[in-house]
């Protein structure tokens, strides 16, 4: 398998190729990169270790905001473990639902253990068997900016499977306190009625 990229440069790549305003869900070993760079208010990132819960609470976000992308940054192992979600999302017909699988063949936050079914397991041909329009996979080489605006400007909801390095040293996937606050104010702009102060 490829080394992939850093998962730095992945949320590097997200934060370029991203339309504004859009919502970003990062979860797992993408929490930490999305907090040290300074998360935007759009940014939920208050799911720093549930697994297989990345995808469905996108979906329902998308679905409350069909006006906005709402893109989903789930681990490998997450996903693997809650694969129903992707048929639910086909079902859903969530139009702007994204999903960037941070795929470095681990469970990186809890240790680096290896994934269930290691790289046997296609989620491309995972995401498009359970019917999603589009789904694909970050190419050696390739520019992940490149693919991301592709990710986001296709035509209904749509995957990107990108090979990320895996680490020794992954720091902690802890969320930016104190969470209910923060959820709160993150739901009232969701909802179109941000608090008093908040851009
Ligand atoms: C049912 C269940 N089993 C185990 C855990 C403990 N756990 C939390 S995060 C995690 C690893 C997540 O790995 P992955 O989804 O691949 O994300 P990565 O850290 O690699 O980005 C594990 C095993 C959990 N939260 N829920
Ligand atoms: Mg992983």
């Amino acid at each position: 398998m490829s080394r992939g990229i850093s998962i730095e440069a992945l949320v590097d790549a997200v934060e370029a190729a991203r339309p504004r305003p859009s919502v970003v869900v990062p979860t797992m070993s993408a929490v930490h990169p999305y907090v040290a760079r300074g998360l935007s208010p759009w940014d939920f990132a208050y799911l720093p270790s549930s697994m297989g819960q990345a995808v469905p609470f996108a979906l329902g976000v998308a679905l409350g905001r069909p006006d906005l992308p709402v893109c989903a940054l789930v681990g490998d192992g997450s996903l693997v473990m809650n694969l129903g979600c992707l048929s639910t999302a086909t079902e859903a017909a969530a139009r702007n639902l994204r999903i960037v699988v941070v795929r470095n063949g681990v469970y990186q936050v809890t240790g680096g253990q290896a994934v269930v079914g290691g790289e046997a397991v296609d989620l491309v041909a995972v995401a498009r068997g359970c019917g999603l329009p589009h789904a694909w996979r970050l190419e050696d080489g390739a520019d992940p900016v490149v693919a991301l605006r592709a990710l986001f400007a296709a035509d209904g909801c749509a995957l990107l499977d990108v090979p990320v390095t895996p680490v020794d040293d992954a720091p902690p996937a802890r969320s930016p306190g104190p969470a209910a606050a923060r959820f709160e104010r993150w739901r009232r702009r969701l909802v179109g009625d941000p608090p008093e102060g908040d851009a």
